[in-house]
């Protein structure tokens, strides 16, 4: 169960950001919009929001999940908290002040250390177990250090590497654990040997930008535009919350990015 997320408002810079894709520059007054939405629906689903000011320095800096990773708890008792670094030099800053921000919740605030990479956006929890993205952001050495810091705390992980993977920036802008042993998934990673064992639910070819979904305790905030998908979950019973996205996905992001949940 989550209680509260972090988010930052996304800087009057927000388009000097990184992007691989080649969607247009994001509108700013409509990606504050989107963004006002994205928080209102997380306080919808209970969430009371900390809510940071955009920060001039870090174009990409709304995209706060890839500075840390939060545990609600754990096999062996509390959470813990470890602040990630960035694999694109551009961000490595953010972290910095992230610390500041989570030093009252968490007594113990780790860190993955140089010459490890790691992002965010490339760890994917599924209860016990975590799934980690080794991708053009996160190296081997920041999942190692990752993975060796989990299993102190009672959780096992699997590594997948998705650099041959075309289309996603992030492990999880291609899959999304929805609870209940369940994935969503894009076809490209479902062969993956990581994933046996968890139910996976297909996201179809051309709505591979809906896998990016996020589980908010008994709500499932889905990207607005991707029916199939859309129509997929609510059969299987999920309470939707369906976001505008376009703008956040101009520059590679997606539901999960925009904050941390704990
Ligand atoms: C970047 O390239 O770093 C940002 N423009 C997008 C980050 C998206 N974050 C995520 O998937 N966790």
């Amino acid at each position: 169960m989550f209680t509260k997320a972090i988010t930052r408002a996304p800087g009057a810079n927000y388009a000097d950001g990184l992007t691989t894709v080649d969607l247009g520059t994001p509108d700013y007054q409509k990606t504050l919009e989107e963004h006002a939405h994205y928080l209102a629906a997380l306080r919808q689903c209970g969430l009371s929001l900390i809510e940071l000011p955009a920060d001039s320095r870090y174009p990409d800096g709304t995209f706060v999940e890839d500075t840390a990773i939060l545990l609600t708890g754990s096999p062996k008792g509390p959470g813990g908290a470890i602040l990630t670094r960035p694999g694109a030099e551009s961000r490595v800053g953010e972290v910095f002040s992230m610390r500041e921000i989570l030093k009252p919740f968490y007594t113990e605030l780790a860190e993955i250390c140089e010459p490890g990479t790691l992002d965010g956006g490339d760890i994917c929890e599924a209860g016990s177990h975590f799934f980690i993205g080794i991708s053009l952001r996160t190296n081997h050495n920041g999942a190692q250090q990752l993975a060796e810091w989990l299993a102190a705390r009672g959780f096992s992980s699997s590594l997948v590497d998705i650099r041959q993977t075309a289309g996603i920036l992030h492990l999880k802008s291609g899959i999304a654990y929805l609870g209940e042993n369940r994935l969503a998934i894009i076809d490209s990673l479902v062969a993956h040997p990581a994933f046996k064992g968890f139910e996976l639910v297909h996201v179809e070819a051309g709505e591979e930008y809906a896998a990016n979904c996020i589980r908010v305790n008994e709500n499932i905030l889905i990207a607005a535009g991707f029916p199939k998908f859309e129509a997929r979950l609510r059969k299987l019973g999920y309470n939707l919350i369906v976001l505008e996205m376009s703008e956040f996905q101009k520059m590679d992001g997606g539901l999960s990015c925009l904050s941390l949940r704990f």
